[in-house]
């Protein structure tokens, strides 16, 4: 539907969208299955989100296949077949073109399209929207699927523009594949992404330089072929499987383990570190003892297990050394995950910068200095992460209540409720944001939860003519507290420097911006919060002069949120099929 406002023709829509990733796919289809009139916007050619821009050599998941895929709808999780037990890049993004072909959600996207504003209209209560190509649109809701690393980081080195060869960023990697036989490449950052590019440029590189500012611990992938007696017993217990993820710690439906490392003998500890890093993967840190995430003691004798592994296997010292962290806890930065990252320094077309010791100081035509050094080079890779969590949203200028800008409101770091609201910013919904659980879970059941929750409450408010929803300070302010109490009881804050608080980028640590009490938990409150009619944020209804939401608004404490997570859901598993088949 289109109306004509001060000369500009504006398109009328029930919501917009950002972004064509795992959310920004699902939310399109729950939307549109509810009946109301979306329209999607992405700044990529085609979807798939992050998998769209991260084809660096070596892109690779960290979640099993199994489990890095949607289970709304059993059969699409029946019928898709994957091939290794940890999906390459270019497998997850036939996957996702495969979902926008099968439930044909193209038609709603418009692709190459940025949003540059979004203005929320007080008087009318929708947003004003304005996309790249100058179309805009009213919509009553706003909804953000743009990940929490989709905006590259790249540091400002002096020089840049002088160097004559060619540099690259590991987020925005070309579609033509780079040959790098004979080449001489740096790779700077050695996070996930830098260590999954440097396996693979150790490989044929004439000589690779690798750039490290900070030591990683790392835990091997141990990647194979997927069994299809696997694939096939996995997916005929689809259903069971699948509750387990939803109720799981980390959208994971694997065995988590209740036994304290410090209970068991020295040999039992070491039996059974050993036999999780044969297994390979993040069950590495959930499926051996309790304890690592939350105890020192605990976490060191794993974090030393790690560091021995590393020291079996560098043969030099003085690069061993250098490679070995020893100033952070063990899962306090996220881990990477490897299939040889260690091994590459042995081979003699590879060296190893510390940049705590010699930092770059500028690039030049031949190449970039570090120390006292000038290395030359064919090729820079940067591999240093993301303008994560708030970088997304940051690009689009959205401006709520009074004029208030996004951008100003923070400036010292994000500021919402529950992953979905930011006070201010009424019929915003930002799916995976600051707050919830996006960053520190498994994407897509993480993603879906947070797409069923939007969608859910939205379709809620068109049943009760409301017509306008936001979360308020008190319930945010009391959100953020329990948020913060949680992430104090893991390793998460003695991160030296994380794009999880933002000091990847040289700027003061805020606090953890994600709830720790796991997704299991999470989706329990959220459940809760719906369940009472969302009165914890403040609402709208059609017609009132005011807004009357306060009426019944309940900010509740941090010790309702333990309470609601803490109460055993028999009963939301005994929910979860019907519920689930209303999305399919
Ligand atoms: O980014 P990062 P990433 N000068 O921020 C260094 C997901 N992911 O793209 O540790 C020099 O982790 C920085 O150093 P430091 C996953 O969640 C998943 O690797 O901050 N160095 C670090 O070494 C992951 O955690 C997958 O001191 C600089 C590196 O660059 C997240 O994305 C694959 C620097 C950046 O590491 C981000 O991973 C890839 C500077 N100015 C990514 N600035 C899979 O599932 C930064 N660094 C497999």
């Amino acid at each position: 539907m289109g109306s004509v406002t001060n000369g500009n023709a504006v398109t009328e829509t029930d919501v917009v969208v950002v972004g064509a990733g795992f959310s920004g796919l699902y939310v399109v289809h729950s939307l549109a299955k509810l009946g109301f009139n979306v329209r999607a916007f992405e700044k990529a050619p085609d979807v798939g989100g992050t998998w769209y821009w991260n084809r660096y050599p070596g892109a690779r998941c960290d979640s099993e296949s199994l489990t890095y895929c949607y289970t709304f709808d059993e059969q699409l999780f029946k019928d898709w077949v994957w091939s290794e037990r940890y999906p390459s890049g270019p497998e997850v993004l036939k996957y996702l073109r495969h979902v926008a072909d099968r439930f044909n959600l193209r038609r709603y996207f418009q692709f190459e399209t940025a949003i540059q504003s979004a203005v929320y209209d007080e008087a009318v209560r929708r947003w004003t929207i304005t996309a790249s190509t100058g179309e805009v649109l009213s919509a009553r809701f706003f909804v953000t699927a743009v990940g929490n690393l989709s905006v590259p980081a790249t540091p400002t080195v002096p020089g840049i523009d002088t160097f004559q060869g060619q540099w690259l960023h590991t987020g925005r990697w070309p579609l033509e594949p780079i040959d790098f036989t004979g080449k001489r490449v740096a790779v700077i950052g050695t996070g996930s992404s830098g260590v999954q590019v440097i396996q693979e440029i150790a490989k044929t590189a004439d000589h690779l330089t690798v750039f490290q500012r900070t030591p990683t611990f790392t835990i091997p992938l141990r990647n194979l072929p997927l069994d299809p007696d696997v694939q096939r017993l996995w997916k005929s217990n689809y259903r069971e499987l699948t509750k387990k993820s939803r109720y799981s710690d980390g959208g994971l439906p694997f065995f988590v383990s209740e036994k304290p490392l410090k209970g068991v003998s020295a040999e039992e500890q070491k039996e059974g570190l050993e036999r999780a890093w044969g297994i390979g993967g993040f069950r590495f840190l959930f499926g051996t003892f309790c304890d690592i995430g939350s105890d020192h003691e605990a976490n060191k004798v794993a974090a030393d297990f790690v560091r021995g592994k590393i020291a079996d296997i560098v043969k030099d010292p003085a690069t061993r050394e250098t490679l070995t962290p020893t100033a952070y806890p063990l899962g306090a930065k996220r881990i990477p995950l490897d299939t040889a990252y260690f091994q590459v320094y042995n081979q003699d077309n590879v060296s190893l910068v510390n940049l705590q010791v010699d930092p770059i100081s500028k690039m030049t035509p031949k190449g970039l200095v570090a120390g006292t050094t000038e290395h030359e080079f064919d090729l820079v890779i940067f591999a240093t992460g993301f303008e994560a969590i708030t970088g997304p949203l940051l690009q689009m200028d959205i401006v709520g209540r009074g004029g208030q800008k996004l951008n100003d409101t923070w400036a010292d770091g994000p500021y919402a409720y529950m992953g979905v609201g930011v006070p201010g910013f009424p019929n915003l919904l930002t799916l995976g944001g600051p707050g919830g659980v996006g960053v520190i879970s498994n994407v897509p059941p993480t993603a879906e939860q947070a797409v069923e929750f939007a969608a859910e409450c939205i379709a809620y408010l068109r049943d009760h003519q409301i017509d306008e929803i936001e979360a308020t300070t008190e319930a945010t302010d009391l959100w953020n507290e329990h948020v913060r109490a949680m992430a104090q009881k893991t390793m998460y804050p003695y991160a030296p420097s994380s794009w999880y608080n933002g000091s990847n980028l040289g700027k003061k640590p805020r606090p953890f911006p994600a709830y720790t009490g796991g997704f299991g938990k999470y989706r329990r409150i959220c459940d809760a919060v719906a369940a009472e009619g969302y009165t914890s944020f403040k609402t709208h209804r059609q017609g009132d002069k005011e807004v009357t939401g306060e009426d019944n608004y309940k900010a509740h404490d941090p010790e309702w949120y333990i309470r609601v997570a803490s109460v055993p859901s028999n009963a939301e598993l005994a929910s979860w099929e019907g519920r689930s088949a209303m999305w399919t």
